[in-house]
């Protein structure tokens, strides 16, 4: 809870730890109770620590202490000093052996760091700081060191016993309790030690690497969920047959475990070959979960799997370094889905999700470098800027160097630091020196918080054939930064003829053509670039395949991005103009709204959007991303002061209209997409259902009987979970006795499963209807609901927070409501808290009315008794 005044970490006080941690070795005996913690350590200074004589500090929290013995003797109490969180030894000698035993509480732990409790089975969760929950420790993650840990418990409650590493040794012990001792060969940071203990069921498979070593596979869940993890086993071969193949990366342990739970922060954790996973992202089947689900799953089992380099054997020196690991997990993820997916559309859904929330994050109070330079609670720092702007970062440096390059570049990291804690300083110079290039500008891009704009001219010789861009970078403000320097932008171009065909490109001083894209340096603050041989004046694509993470301006007609939706060679660059053009006349919308004239959706609009409507030659999963209205929340972010209540307007009319104009298209697409067979997750299939339950979404619009019918029977007929969603989704958007009906009927069908409640709990949280708040409410008290579980406050009040209409009620009810469930869960789970505080952030940006009632609420909040967590965002935010 709230210190006097909660302290900042800073990047630049690094100092190298003044003592290493050789062996761990842990015994967990676990009770009803209490667990008791022994651990037994062997500790030497380091040599390269700053002050030779430094004494040992321990960190630790909630700790029961009951002994400290150093190298065989038993310390009295005034031989050590304890806090709130150290614990304190002076004058240790350079080399020796601390025995510590203490005492914890995981029944009581509602945080859910640390060792925990989840359907009657433990758990852990340690990054970044929640292993100092459970013993003293030097909890850093410069301190690797090789763990040996037993765990005990009560054979008949808990038959399965698992940590890090190769089972060494089991047995069975009196009063019915038996251990199993496990050793991980691999020195390791604290934050990936884990245990599990429970009774579990197990689904086994078997890998062989391509060096011809035989890995056991082994994903535990609770026993009712075992036919629901079939998915995910694939999905892990697949991740584990492309590591190798992409990155000549095997994996290293001979057994590698999953365990799913139920009560999780996040989505899922990379322990050291024992990896935990939020049940949600785990389990799966055709009937339980949707396309998306599937997706997700396959992604991040995906993602944990590849930390297993990139984070384990590699680290990182300090929190700040947190994108070393995360950005380029998620870029490795990212290109794994996109390679065994169709590319464009995971392209345009990253690029999505950024602009949406990164771009906002990235401009708003919060806003921090992909390498923050201080924070008060590392957990705030799990960000969109330093996993999803992280991962547009690494892009950049496979853009930059080339396919091959990037590959020489990883090689060569592993090489340098395969079994060490190091710096984003560190992978950067693995890439220059790997391919003999200077990337010390690069560093800005680390350094530097905000989203740079990119803005393009252009001018056309006709006489001599020469066309000229010029590129002006800059980037706004950000706290504590209020000038950038220039960043190194590497800005994928073509240019088109205007058949719309791709010119091929000679820039002044070369000899010949050469591609029809290329990638300028943008290094200044203004640069041209002359391309020649040209016959005609061509129309630029810019920032092709979103080849760096800015905004990009150039004055585009409706005409010409019309023109670029239908032609671009660079798929996403199509969708991106389709979607520039839809937000243009969103915002005109909006405006008329806003001055009380009658809203008209433009004819060159409608033309376009037909056009894409009933092309034949468009797979059905990128037809679905162009004919997606941009999101209320990414117009929010294009206007200077938010109007919710217009915004929401604007797009409902537009919807209504695109549906009633092109009702019989809409209906043929509806008719023609259905999908035959059995459910197979495959991207053919999963496109054919997002595009067909997009139609019956437009369709909706239309209110009335028929379309009421078209989803009411999609609902009882689906035989998956994306259809039948896909149904109920349409449903919510109709007034009518069907809502109400197959909502009854979804509930009473999927009671007992918690996973797929949340799916019912998030749809009517985030209905844009004026009763939404009164129905969260009154769900709040169903048996289902539970403020204790992290799964149900994301779906209820999560989706309520995330509610445009509903969170920003003119009446400030919103605000109230959530302001009160962050006061809750303040004290429950401060992660979580922190979480759902996140969406007053934006305060300023709204009308003065809704700015004072946020405003009040964040100041209301800040005069409690907060956790470090929320107190660093709001105070941040009111700042
Ligand atoms: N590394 C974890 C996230 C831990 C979050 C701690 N608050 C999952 C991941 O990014 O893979
Ligand atoms: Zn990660």
């Amino acid at each position: 809870m709230k210190e006097a005044s909660p302290r900042t970490i800073y990047l630049k006080d690094y100092r190298p730890p003044a003592f290493l941690i050789e062996r761990t070795e842990l015994r967990f005996a676990l009770g009803e109770d209490s667990t008791q913690v022994e651990s037994r350590l062997r500790l030497r200074r380091n040599p390269a620590a700053a002050t030779p004589a430094a004494p040992l500090v321990l960190d630790g929290e909630d700790l029961e202490l009951l002994s400290v013995r150093l190298d065989g003797r038993d310390l009295a109490p005034g031989e050590w000093v304890q806090d709130a969180e150290s614990l304190t030894l002076a004058n240790v000698p350079d080399a020796f052996v601390l025995e510590i035993v203490n005492r914890i509480k995981p029944q009581e732990n509602t945080r859910l760091e640390g060792l925990y409790k989840s359907s009657g089975n433990f758990c852990t969760q340690c990054e970044a700081e929640g292993f100092r929950c459970m013993t003293y420790y030097i909890d850093r993650p410069d301190v690797m060191s090789v763990f040996t840990t037993t765990v005990v418990g009560e054979q008949a409650r808990y038959p399965v016993l698992l940590s890090n590493g190769n089972p060494v040794e089991k047995g069975v012990l009196d009063d019915g309790q038996h251990f199993v001792t496990w050793h991980d060969p691999h020195p390791k940071p604290s934050y990936l030690f884990a245990l599990v203990a429970g009774n579990l069921s197990c689904l086994e498979d078997s890998y062989k690497t391509a060096s011809g070593r035989e890995v056991a596979l082994r994903i535990y869940v609770e026993p009712h969920n075992i036919d629901k993890c079939d998915h995910a086993m694939a999905s892990l071969k697949k991740a584990m047959r492309w590591d190798e193949q992409r990155f000549g990366l095997e994996y290293d342990l001979d057994i590698f475990m999953i365990v799913a739970v139920d009560d999780f922060n996040m989505g899922a954790m990379e322990n050291k070959g024992l990896n935990v996973f939020n049940s949600k992202l785990l389990l799966a089947r055709p009937d339980t979960a949707t396309d998306l689900d599937y997706e997700r799953i396959e992604g991040v089992i995906a993602h944990e799997y590849f930390h297993n380099w990139t984070g384990n054997r590699v680290t990182c020196r300090d929190w700040f370094q947190l994108s070393l690991k995360e950005g380029l997990t998620v870029f490795r993820d990212q290109s794994f889905t996109a390679e065994v997916t169709a590319g464009t559309v995971k392209r345009i859904d990253d690029v999505r999700m950024l602009r949406s929330r990164q771009f906002v994050e990235d401009a708003g109070p919060m806003a921090h470098p992909v390498r923050p330079p201080s924070y008060m609670e590392i957990n705030n720092f799990y960000t969109v800027t330093v996993y999803e702007k992280g991962a547009e970062v690494v892009r950049m440096y496979e853009t930059l160097l080339g396919r091959e390059g990037f590959r020489r570049g990883m090689d060569l990291y592993f090489e340098r630091h395969d079994g060490h804690a190091v710096t984003t300083d560190d992978f950067l110079a693995a890439m220059a020196d790997a391919n003999g290039e200077d990337l010390s500008q690069f560093q800005r891009w680390y350094e530097q918080a905000g989203t740079p704009r990119v803005t393009v001219e252009d001018a056309w010789d006709a006489a001599s054939g020469r066309y000229t861009l010029t590129l002006r970078q800059s980037c706004p403000a950000t706290p504590g930064q209020p000038e950038k320097r220039p960043f190194l932008i590497p800005v994928a171009v073509g240019l088109l003829d205007a058949q719309g065909r791709d010119m091929p490109l000679r820039l002044a001083a070369e000899a010949q053509a050469a591609g029809t894209t290329r990638v300028l340096r943008l290094t200044e603050a203004e640069q041209q670039w002359v391309f020649e041989g040209l016959v005609e004046r061509p129309l630029p694509s810019l920032n092709r395949g979103f080849s760096a993470p800015v905004r990009v301006s150039y004055p585009y007609t409706e005409t010409q991005l019309a023109f670029l939706a239908a032609h671009d060679a660079d798929a996403f660059n199509r969708w991106d103009a389709g979607e520039q053009l839809a937000t243009r006349v969103l915002l005109g919308l909006i405006a008329d709204i806003q001055a009380g004239r009658e809203p008209a959706l433009p004819e060159r609009f409608l033309t376009a959007f037909a056009a894409v409507l009933t092309d034949a030659g468009l797979e059905a999963a990128v037809k679905a991303e162009m004919l997606m209205l941009p999101s209320e929340n990414w117009l929010a972010e294009q206007m200077d002061v938010i109007d919710p209540d217009a915004i929401h307007a604007a797009r409902s009319y537009a919807r209504r209209a695109l549906a009633g104009e092109l009702e019989a298209q809409w209906l043929g697409l509806y008719h023609t997409h259905e999908v035959s067979g059995e459910y197979r997750f495959d991207p053919r299939d999963a496109g054919r259902r997002r595009l067909r339950n997009l139609a019956l979404s437009y369709l909706a619009a239309l209110d009335g009987k028929p379309m009421r019918q078209l989803a009411a029977s999609q609902f009882e007929q689906a035989d998956n979970m994306t259809d039948s969603l896909g149904a109920l989704a349409a449903l919510m958007l109709i007034d009518g006795a069907e809502r109400e009906q197959a909502l009854a009927t979804f509930y009473d069908h999927w009671r007992n499963d918690p996973l797929v409640l949340d799916k019912w709990f998030a749809l009517q949280a985030s209905a844009q209807r004026p009763d939404t708040l009164a129905r969260v409410e009154q769900l709040m008290q169903n048996p289902a609901f539970s403020i204790r579980t992290p799964n149900r406050v994301y779906s209820l009040i999560g989706a309520f927070a995330g509610n445009p209409t509903g969170f920003h009620a003119a009446d400030g009810s919103g605000y109230r409501f959530i302001g009160a469930q962050v006061e809750t869960l303040n004290a429950l789970n401060p992660q979580v808290a922190a979480r759902m505080v996140g969406v007053f952030t934006r305060w300023r940006r709204y009308d003065a009315g809704r700015q004072a009632q946020m405003r009040a609420e964040l100041e209301r909040l800040q005069g409690l008794d907060l956790s470090r967590d929320v107190y660093e965002i709001v105070s941040k935010s009111l700042q």
